[in-house]
C-alpha cells in the first residue's frame, strides 16, 4: 500500500537524486565513518562520474564517534563558505535542529538516511523510508546503500556500483544478511564484480576497522578506493588486514578477562567488566562477552579517553534488557539508546555519569532477576 506521503517521498527521493547527480555543480558528501556510511559516499562519487569529465566531488566524515549537526559542519570545513557547493549527508542518523544553521541552509542541504528520525521543514531535500513509514521502515531500508540503489539513483548497470550496494548491507546487518532471503540479494548484486558475499561481508570487517582504530583519515581514504579503487584488491590490503587482526586481538582478550562484578540471582547472573583503551570496540567487546562467557547479562563499562567518553553497555543473550533499561538510562545520561537485548549510556569521562548508571543498571537487574548475591 503507497500512503500519499509515500508516494510524494519516493517523487522528492528521484529529483534529490538528480541533483545530487548533476555534474556541473561541484558536491561536498559528508558520510557516516562505517563500512555503510563509506560505500554510499564511493557509490555516490561513482555514479557521478560523467563520459568525458571528473566533477568536482569532495568527501569527508565528522570526527568519529561525534553525532551532531555541528559535527557536520566541521566536517565541511571552508566548503560551507564556497558558493555554487551542493552538500549531501549520508547515513547520519542525526535529529536536525528546528532552525537551521549557519552556513547551512535548506536549499542546498541533501540527505539520505535509513536510521528512524525526523526532519525540520526547513530541510528540503532529505529521503528516508524509515522516517515516513511508521512501522518496520528500519527493516524495509537495511542500509544507506539500499535506500540510495531503490529509491535515488535507480537501478545501475557499474559492477562495482551493485557490489557497493552489498557492501553497505552487509556492513550494517553483519553475518546475519548471509543467509536467509538477503543471500540472493547480495548475490545478485555482486556477481558482476565476482565477489561472494562471504568475501564481501570480510571487506566490510575490513573497512569498519578504520573508524574503530578512530583513524578518520584511514575512514577518508578508504572511501575513495572504494569508489576507483579495486575491490578484490582491497580484500588483500595489508594495511587494513594488520588493523583488522591488532583489533580482533583486543577483543579475544577483552573476553578473557574476569567480571569485577559476578551476581547470582534467583533468575540469572550479571557478569560486569570495566575496561579502558584507545579503540572504539564497545559493541563489538560486549557481543562477545553476551555470547561467550554463558551469562544472562553482560555489563560493560568502557572508558575511550580519546573520544571523552565511557559506555555503558548491557547486553543478554535473551533477555529484554533494552526494554527494562532504557527509560531510565535517558533519565540519567547525556545520550542512551538500545533495542530488545541491548542498552547503552553515553557519559562524559569525568566522575558522576558512569557511577550513577552502573548503580541504575545494577539497581534494575536486582530487581528483575531476584534474591542477587555477590559471587
Ligand atoms: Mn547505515
Amino acid at each position: 500500500m503507497t500512503t500519499p506521503s509515500q508516494s510524494n517521498a519516493s517523487f522528492t527521493c528521484r529529483v534529490l537524486g538528480e541533483r545530487i547527480l548533476e555534474p556541473q555543480t561541484p558536491l561536498h558528501v559528508v558520510h557516516h565513518w562505517d563500512t555503510d556510511g563509506m560505500a554510499s559516499a564511493a557509490l555516490v562519487i561513482r555514479a557521478r562520474r560523467g563520459k568525458n569529465h571528473e566533477p568536482e566531488t569532495r568527501a569527508t566524515t565528522p570526527r568519529i564517534g561525534s553525532f551532531s549537526p555541528q559535527a557536520v559542519v566541521e566536517a565541511l570545513g571552508d566548503t560551507v563558505e564556497k558558493r555554487g557547493f551542493r552538500l549531501l549527508v549520508l547515513d547520519y542518523g542525526i535529529s536536525w535542529p528546528p532552525q537551521p544553521l549557519e552556513g547551512l541552509g535548506g536549499e542546498e542541504l541533501h540527505v539520505v538516511d535509513h536510521h528512524r528520525t525526523g526532519y525540520p521543514k526547513w530541510l528540503k531535500w532529505w529521503c528516508n523510508p524509515a522516517a515516513v513509514i511508521t512501522k518496520g521502515g528500519e527493516e524495509e531500508s537495511p542500509s544507506t546503500t539500499w535506500v540510495l540503489y531503490r529509491h535515488v539513483l535507480g537501478d545501475p548497470r557499474d559492477p562495482q556500483v551493485r557490489a557497493l550496494v552489498a557492501l553497505g548491507l552487509l556492513g550494517d546487518l553483519g553475518h546475519r544478511a548471509l543467509r536467509g532471503v538477503l543471500r540472493g540479494v547480495l548475490e545478485g548484486l555482486l556477481r558482476p564484480s565476482r565477489l561472494s558475499p562471504e568475501e564481501a561481508y570480510r571487506l566490510s570487517q575490513l573497512l569498519d576497522s578504520c573508524y574503530k582504530t578512530l583513524d578518520r583519515a584511514c575512514v577518508e581514504e578508504y572511501t575513495l578506493r572504494l569508489a576507483w579503487g579495486d575491490l578484490g584488491e582491497l580484500l588483500g590490503d595489508e594495511g587494513l588486514q594488520r588493523r583488522a587482526a591488532s583489533l580482533e586481538r583486543t577483543v579475544k582478550e577483552a573476553v578473557k578477562g574476569e567480571p569485577e562484578i559476578l551476581l547470582n540471582c534467583v533468575r540469572g547472573r550479571v557478569g560486569v567488566w570495566v575496561r579502558e583503551s584507545n579503540a572504539y570496540i564497545t559493541s563489538s567487546v560486549g557481543r562477545a562477552l553476551a555470547s561467550e562467557r554463558g551469562l544472562d547479562v553482560i555489563v560493560l563499562v568502557d572508558r575511550v579517553p580519546p573520544l571523552g567518553r565511557a559506555y555503558v553497555y548491557t547486553r543478554s543473550p535473551h533477555l529484554p534488557v533494552g526494554a527494562w533499561l532504557v527509560g531510565v538510562l535517558r533519565s540519567l545520561a547525556p545520550s542512551a539508546g538500545g533495542k530488545d537485548s541491548v542498552a547503552v549510556a553515553e557519559c562524559p569521562l569525568a566522575r558522576g555519569c558512569v557511577e550513577r548508571v552502573l548503580d541504575a543498571v545494577l539497581r534494575v537487574l536486582e530487581d528483575r532477576l531476584g534474591g542477587c548475591n555477590h559471587a
